[in-house]
């Protein structure tokens, strides 16, 4: 009897550690591509009927900081219909026609009623510091572009990372709404909020000299990566913008009180912490799974890198925005002449579509993971959360891949097969290589 007991125990703690959810996927092999560095994939909007795998695009960026001439752009129709067959991928050229490309973005398709995208470029190091805002159609093969909407910029060499949509002069079509910076030869570096003014035409009739109308929000603030969400105050809803000022080395929150970003004197700021260091990217989500958003940030304090998070108080001007460590002890590699910082951008995903669907025996639901990239450090990350409860923020800090080498690049995170199993593409710069990984089951 007490055997048998033993028995049943036994099996049912088997099952348990059968039906876990493991943590790192199951590595599929790899790719070479030098320098591969911003790497997203986006799934053709228009088009509901064909196989996901067939729908989905991986775009990479690569740039060579020392040759003057412009860096090539890739991408990989189809990415799901042979995604095991990483190591046959054959990536094809768009163009080489911006400086040090940055994160291609989604355009959301109501913009220019087709599957669009943007990809932004420019960085601090010459011959690599003229920036561009370039939109491509991406229904067509090749994408039809780049049309530059930030052709305007003449004399100055803007760097942008990052473009929200958002009809900023209420005409009833989206603008793009940027962040960039510029360090002139002398002075202190520029940096500025800018929207650029949606003229309301097809995407191929972009003008080709001028682009789109430029007009300054806000001077020394936003500069690399920002977010707009709405949040309550008393009963009130505000538009705010959440900024990572790398900078200025401080994570700001701005609002506006009539909810018109161009009438700054009705904009409020709230510095939600300035003890951080460079701020590098962030993310907003319920990452402790209690309902309310919280504000995810990576940064480095010229010594060590970080993970914080903050709880977004019930009230966003009175309350208090509780701060939470999830991950540290990240150490940069040094770059002669550069500087280095580490660790890069982050990400929330779930490993499969029935983790995220599952409901927790009190009605909760699974905390996502976070997928994290090193950046100077040479390695990608997962983020763990030890428990789903959400007053825990503790977190196991897995290494996905660790390259070896200086730095690494972005990833692109989605189901890109369909199968119900999350699928991942990671960049290593330096050691010039695509590597892929599954949560499906060999
Ligand atoms: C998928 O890739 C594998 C490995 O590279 C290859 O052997 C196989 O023929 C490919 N399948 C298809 C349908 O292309
Ligand atoms: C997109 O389609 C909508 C609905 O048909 C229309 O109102 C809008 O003007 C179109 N926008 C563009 C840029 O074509
Ligand atoms: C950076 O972070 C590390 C580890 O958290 C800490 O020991 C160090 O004092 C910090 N440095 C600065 C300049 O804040
Ligand atoms: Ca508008
Ligand atoms: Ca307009
Ligand atoms: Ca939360
Ligand atoms: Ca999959």
């Amino acid at each position: 009897m007490g055997a048998f007991f033993q028995l049943c125990i036994f099996s049912a703690g088997l099952l348990a550690l059968t039906s876990a959810q493991s943590a790192l996927p199951r590595a599929l092999g790899s790719v070479p591509l030098p320098a591969a560095a911003f790497v997203e994939a986006y799934v053709d909007q228009g088009d509901e009927t064909s196989f996901i795998g067939e729908r989905y695009t991986l775009y990479v960026s690569t740039f060579n900081p020392i040759n003057p001439t412009p860096d090539a752009k890739y991408m990989l129709r189809g990415l799901g219909t042979n995604f095991t067959g990483v190591a046959n991928w054959e990536l094809q050229v768009i163009d080489r026609t911006a400086q040090w490309p940055n994160n291609p973005d989604q355009i959301p398709f109501e913009v220019f009623n087709t599957s669009a995208i943007i990809w932004t470029s420019g960085f601090l190091v010459p011959p690599k510091t003229h920036g561009r805002l370039e939109i491509y159609d991406a229904r067509t093969n090749p994408p039809t572009g780049p049309f530059n909407i930030a052709a305007l910029d003449r004399n100055n060499d803007w760097s942008y990372h990052r473009v929200l949509w958002k009809d900023i002069d209420g005409d009833g079509d989206l603008d793009a709404l940027t962040a960039r910076f510029y360090k002139p030869i002398l002075g202190a570096t520029k940096k500025q909020l800018v929207w650029l003014e949606n003229p309301g035409l097809p995407i191929d009739i972009t003008p080709i000299l001028t682009g789109w109308v430029q007009h300054i929000i806000h001077e020394d603030g936003p500069d690399v990566h920002f977010r707009n969400i709405k949040l309550t105050s008393g009963g009130q809803e505000y538009d705010c913008i959440v900024a990572a000022e790398f900078f200025n080395e401080r994570l700001m929150l701005y609002y506006s009180l009539n909810g018109k970003w161009t009438d700054w004197d009705q904009v409020r700021t709230i510095p939600l912490d300035t003890t951080v260091g460079q701020t590098f990217d962030l993310y907003v989500y319920d990452f402790n799974k209690d309902g309310k958003d919280d504000i995810l940030i990576s940064a480095y304090n010229h010594t060590r890198g970080h993970v914080f998070a903050y709880e977004i108080p019930e009230n966003f001007i009175s309350g208090q925005f509780v701060k939470h460590t999830l991950a540290d002890e990240f150490i940069a590699n040094t770059i002669i002449g550069g500087q280095a910082m580490t660790p890069g951008s982050p990400k929330p995903f779930y490993p499969t579509k029935a983790y995220e669907e599952e409901t927790l025996p009190g009605g909760g639901k699974r905390k996502p993971y976070i997928l994290l990239s090193g950046d100077d450090d040479g390695r990608h990350y997962i983020l763990e959360p030890v428990s789903d409860d959400p007053t825990d923020w503790t977190y196991n800090k897995h290494i996905l891949v660790d390259t070896e080498r200086t730095t690494v690049g972005k990833f692109a995170v989605g189901d890109f097969d369909g199968d119900g199993y999350t699928d991942i593409v990671c960049a290593g710069y330096t050691s010039g290589t695509l590597y892929a990984f599954t949560y499906a089951p060999e």
